[in-house]
C-alpha cells in the first residue's frame, strides 16, 4: 500500500505560506491562513458518518459502516474499523506491520472511548498481538482501569486469548536491521509514522472514537505517543463532539490536543475551526512555532466534519451514506490575524 508521505515534516516553513485547498472546503476560508476572511461553513452528512485520518482511514470507514449497518452498536463498528487497519501488514504506522521501536520489536498504543456512559480504555506499548484496539476495549469493560501498559497489558490480553503475532514482520526487520547499520555510522534517518484515529456519530446522537497506532520509527522501548493518552491522540464528549490526532505525539500530549479541540467545540467553533484555533494554540505556545507536524479531525454531534494540520495539512478519510472519500485538510504555517486571531485561542 502506497502512503503519501507528509511533505512538511522537516520542511521549510517558509515555502508553505496560505493554506491548500481543502476539498471538504471548496473555497477554504482564510482564518487558518493568517489573512484576514471568512472560513466556508463545515460540511455536514446525516449520521451515521465516520471520519478517520490518512487515505488508510478510508477502508477502516467503510468497514465501520459496514459492521453498523449490519445491526452492531457504535462501539463495535469503531473497533472493527480500526481492526481493519491493524490487520493489514503493509501498512508501516498501526497494527503488527508497524516499524519496530529501536530494539527491534514492534511496541502498539491504542485506546478507545464510548460516548454513552463516557467510557475510556487504553494500552500501551504492547508487544506481539495483532489487535492493540480490541485489549484496549477489554480494559474498559472489564476492569475498573483505563490504561494498562507493556508487560502488564500483555499478561491481561494472554489471560483473554487474544490473538497474537510477529514481534515484527520479516520487511521491517531488514529495514530496521539497515536502521541499526546506519546508526552506527551516525547516517540513521528516523522514517515517517502515521495513527489511525477514527471517530463516528450515530443516527441517535452517539459519538464513538478508536485510535491505534505503532508510534514513532525506532522509539526508544517504552515510548507512549499521544494515541493512547485520552484527550490526547483522542477524546469525545457525547454532548460535543470527538476529535483526534495525528503527528509527532509529543507535540500533541503535551498540550491536551485532541480535548482542547472538543474545548472549542463547545465554545461554538466548528469542527474545522477548531482544529484550527488548536493548532494555533500550541504553536502559539511551543518554541517551535509552526514546525510541529500535528493534524487532527473533528465531528461534533449535528454531524459536522473538518480537520487541519501543520504546513501542509494532510489527508483524511470521511464517509456516510451518500460517499466515502478522502480528502485534503487544510494547513496552517502562521498566525492568524482574522477571527481566529483573537483572544479566543
Ligand atoms: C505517535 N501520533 O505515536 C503517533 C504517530 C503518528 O503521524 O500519528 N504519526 O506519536
Amino acid at each position: 500500500m502506497k502512503i503519501p508521505r507528509r511533505a512538511f515534516l522537516g520542511s521549510s516553513l517558509a515555502a508553505m505560506s496560505a493554506a491548500p485547498l481543502a476539498a471538504a472546503n471548496p473555497k477554504p476560508g482564510k482564518g487558518g491562513s493568517g489573512k484576514r476572511g471568512r472560513r466556508e461553513p463545515d460540511p455536514s452528512s446525516r449520521p451515521p458518518v465516520v471520519i478517520s485520518t490518512w487515505p488508510f482511514g478510508k477502508p477502516a470507514n467503510d468497514r465501520t459502516l459496514e459492521v453498523f449497518r449490519s445491526g452492531k452498536g457504535g462501539l463495535d463498528a469503531v473497533e472493527q474499523g480500526v481492526r481493519q487497519a491493524e490487520a493489514d501488514l503493509s501498512n508501516p504506522s498501526v497494527g503488527l506491520g508497524g516499524i519496530p521501536a529501536a530494539h527491534g520489536i514492534v511496541q502498539l498504543d491504542a485506546c478507545i472511548m464510548s460516548g454513552p456512559g463516557h467510557r475510556a480504555g487504553s494500552v500501551a506499548a504492547v508487544e506481539g498481538f495483532k489487535h492493540p484496539v480490541s485489549i484496549a476495549r477489554r480494559v474498559m469493560e472489564e476492569t475498573r482501569h483505563v490504561m494498562l501498559v507493556g508487560e502488564g497489558a500483555q499478561r491481561f490480553a494472554r489471560d483473554r486469548k487474544f490473538e497474537e503475532g510477529p514481534a515484527v514482520t520479516p520487511g521491517q526487520k531488514a529495514a530496521w536491521e539497515a536502521w541499526k547499520k546506519a546508526q552506527e555510522a551516525e547516517k540513521a534517518k528516523v522514517p515517517n509514522h502515521d495513527t489511525i484515529a477514527l471517530l463516528m456519530l450515530t443516527p441517535s446522537g452517539d459519538l464513538f472514537g478508536a485510535c491505534s497506532t505503532s508510534g514513532w520509527g525506532y522509539k526508544i522501548p517504552g515510548r507512549v505517543g499521544d494515541s493512547p493518552i485520552i484527550g490526547g491522540g483522542l477524546y469525545v464528549d457525547n454532548t460535543v463532539g470527538a476529535a483526534g490526532a495525528t503527528g509527532i505525539g509529543e507535540n500533541v500530549m503535551r498540550y491536551c490536543g485532541s480535548f482542547l479541540v472538543v474545548e472549542f467545540m463547545r465554545q461554538g467553533m466548528s469542527p474545522t475551526e477548531a482544529c484550527l484555533a488548536t493548532l494555533h494554540r500550541i504553536a502559539s505556545l511551543d518554541p517551535k512555532g509552526y514546525d510541529l507536524s500535528v493534524n487532527f479531525i473533528a465531528l461534533d454531534k449535528r454531524g459536522r466534519y473538518g480537520a487541519a494540520g501543520t504546513g501542509q495539512g494532510f489527508q483524511y478519510a470521511v464517509a456516510c451514506d451518500d460517499f466515502s472519500k478522502v480528502l485534503q485538510s487544510p494547513g496552517v504555517t502562521q498566525k492568524p490575524v482574522g477571527p481566529l486571531g483573537g483572544n479566543r485561542l
